[in-house]
């Protein structure tokens, strides 16, 4: 993947830093799909109590990735890592219905930051091999991706065992972001 995500990503490759960050609650799956990438090592830092972040640089795009969900008093640290974010991945596990509602708060209150405004959002439609998972278009309607406004978006259902999806979204998001920066 890691030649892949090169081809898919050279137009934005070279020029200056982008950042992307990959969010959702913990359990989503958002570990695994960064290792699922073989983008280099994931070195994870924990920048103040309770708030881990992890963080794999690819040539000059970095990926970040934190959990959301739970403490409220770690959330305005959060917003040290907004500036200069080009894209959002928000990992859903499908299959987590008890918690569907939770991670769809915690997704209209974080795309209601100002510096998340020019953010383009791929959602991953996560853990398809599970039984009972909701599919794109029930996770879709579940977070209320309907109420999504002057942003460009999409969702692709995946999963990591196969890899089903992941390509498919990250040719998305690699021509979204190569039309919005020229
Ligand atoms: N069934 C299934 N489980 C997965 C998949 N991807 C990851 N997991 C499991 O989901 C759990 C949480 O994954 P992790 O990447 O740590 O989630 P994070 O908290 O969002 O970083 C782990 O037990 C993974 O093995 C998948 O595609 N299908
Ligand atoms: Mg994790």
């Amino acid at each position: 993947m890691g030649t892949l995500f090169t081809r898919l990503f050279s137009s934005l490759l070279g020029s200056r830093e982008a950042r992307i960050l990959v969010l959702g609650l913990d359990n989503a799956g958002k570990t695994t799909i960064l290792y699922r990438l073989q983008m280099g090592e994931v070195v994870s830092t924990i920048p103040t109590i309770g708030f881990n972040v992890e963080t794999v640089h690819y040539k000059n795009i970095k990926f970040q990735v934190w959990d959301l969900g739970g403490q409220t008093s770690i959330r305005p640290y959060w917003r040290c890592y907004f500036p200069n974010t080009h894209a959002v991945i928000y990992v859903v596990d499908s299959s987590d219905t008890d918690r569907i509602l939770i991670a769809k708060e915690e997704f209209h209150s974080i795309l209601g930051e100002e510096e998340l405004k020019g953010a383009a959002v791929l959602f991953f439609a996560y853990k398809q091999d599970l039984p009972g998972a909701l599919d794109d278009a029930a996770v879709s309607e579940a977070l209320e991706l309907h109420k999504i406004k002057n942003r460009l978006w999409t969702i692709f259902k995946t999963c990591a065992v196969k890899g089903e999806g992941l390509f498919e979204g990250l040719e998305w998001l690699s021509n979204t972001l190569k039309s919005a920066t020229g």
